[in-house]
């Protein structure tokens, strides 16, 4: 929300250079990038720093992801922690087929869960190069944002009082449900949405994985996934209808869903375990264009979202806060405005690119169990092709591992 003065009953005023709205992948790495340059930040994060840590969402990591964190310093732990992909494995018609995407492309996934990455930066952000963060704000809102005086606002958790920020700019990295987003007025921004029209039943199960790598299975019954997360821990989705509920997914039926669409001749049963997480997402995507009002900048899932059907969001939202990170660097530092000048169409290229393979991987996910017979028979025809033709598997290893994108 926007409004052109902060509240009254406010304490006095401090000035930060940037204050990031979001303690995110993306508004944690930029603050990072600031802080490291000694750039001044505040970042301002509704939830506990115990929540942040904890709280499980991604976990494949593009490689242009982590060179980029590797090069501001912020990703030891992820190097030493984190387990290199090289091959995928597809389920379908009963059989199973096996794509070796690193030998096709030179590239390979890192998998990491969202959380340990999120506790790293944090870490680094506050505890070494000693950023200022404020938890749990609530109400936060933007003022002023077109005019080179900006400021934000928040209610105080202890005091209750507002508290009032002004800066240069404002980085919106307040994901799916944040605030900054609505701040763009409706005539400056354009915001394309797209509907999947389908539910995933997302799931964390305390089981070790399957198979050493990630499983698609395609199967009358609705779409399945396997995604290793650590060696006791894994992600798994069902298709289901959207707006189901978790209630009508017991224990036994999950897992008897699972072993029928992630079966195929030859392959052992899955490993079952306790479900640890059991939530349905209703499939949507949605870009805003520019990412840009003002003196406010929008910076991952805050400026577009990718439903997590080909890994996609948390790469996007990386990308977005290196430009963005260096960007503010350039400007507050050296009055070079470039970076910030191309901020927007320049991520906005990836952000369209990814979103354009994720529409055709959902087809492909979810053809077999549309209920339509001709869907079906192109689904299994494009499948069919990965396997047949190198060109066909190369094409799609470059796209599933962002590879054939600059940076
Ligand atoms: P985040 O991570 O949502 O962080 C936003 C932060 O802002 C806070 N916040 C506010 N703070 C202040 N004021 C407000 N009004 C606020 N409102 C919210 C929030 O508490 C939070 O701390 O956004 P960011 O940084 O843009 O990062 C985006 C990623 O989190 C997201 O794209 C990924 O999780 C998507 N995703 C995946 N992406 C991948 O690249 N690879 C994957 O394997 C992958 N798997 C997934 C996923 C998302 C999933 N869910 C839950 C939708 C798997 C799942 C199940």
């Amino acid at each position: 929300m926007t409004s052109t003065s902060p509240h009254h009953n406010s304490s006095p005023a401090r000035r930060f250079p940037v204050v990031v709205v979001g303690a995110g992948p993306a508004g944690l790495t930029i603050a990072n990038i600031l802080r490291a340059a000694s750039v001044d930040c505040l970042v301002l994060e509704i939830e506990t720093r115990e929540f942040i840590e904890q709280r499980p969402r991604a976990g494949v990591l593009e490689e242009g992801a982590v060179r980029g964190l590797q090069r501001r310093g912020l990703a030891e732990n992820l190097l030493a922690r984190a387990q290199r992909h090289t091959e995928c494995e597809f389920r379908f018609a009963g059989e199973r087929y096996r794509l070796e995407y690193a030998d096709l492309t030179g590239v390979h996934h890192w998998v990491y869960p969202q959380q340990f990455l999120v506790t790293d930066l944090v870490r680094e952000y506050v505890d070494v190069r000693g950023g200022a963060i404020r938890f749990g704000v609530q109400d936060v809102q933007l003022h002023d944002l077109d005019t080179d005086h900006p400021s934000v606002s928040y209610t105080c958790p202890e005091s209750g009082l507002r508290e009032v920020v002004h800066c240069d700019f404002v980085a919106g990295c307040d994901g799916a449900r944040g605030v900054t987003r609505t701040a763009l007025p409706a005539d400056r921004a354009h915001i394309a949405r797209s509907d999947y029209g389908i539910g995933w039943l997302a799931l964390l199960a305390q089981a070790p994985p399957s198979s050493d790598c990630v499983l698609f299975g395609m199967h009358p019954r609705g779409f399945a996934g396997h995604m290793p997360r650590s060696a006791e821990v894994t992600r798994y989705y069902l298709e289901c209808p959207p707006g189901d509920t978790p209630e009508n997914w017991s224990h036994e039926r999950v897992w008897t869903e699972l072993q029928q669409r992630l079966g195929a001749n030859g392959v052992p049963p899955l490993t079952e375990g306790r479900l640890i997480e059991k939530r349905v997402l209703d499939m949507h995507n949605y870009v805003v264009e520019p990412m840009v009002f003002g003196r406010l900048f929008l910076a991952g899932d805050a400026a577009h979202l990718t439903a997590p059907i080909a890994a996609k969001g948390m790469n996007l939202a990386l990308h977005d806060a290196f430009l963005l990170g260096d960007g503010l660097v350039a400007h507050v530092t050296k009055g070079d405005g470039t970076g910030l000048d191309a901020y927007s169409a320049t991520c906005l290229n990836r952000v369209w690119d990814y979103q354009e393979f994720s529409h055709w991987l959902s087809d492909v996910y979810h053809g077999t169990s549309s209920g339509d017979p001709y869907r079906a028979g192109t689904t299994l025809a494009r499948l069919r092709r990965i396997f047949d033709s190198e060109t066909a598997a190369r094409a799609f290893a470059e796209q599933y591992l962002g590879s054939h994108t600059a940076g």
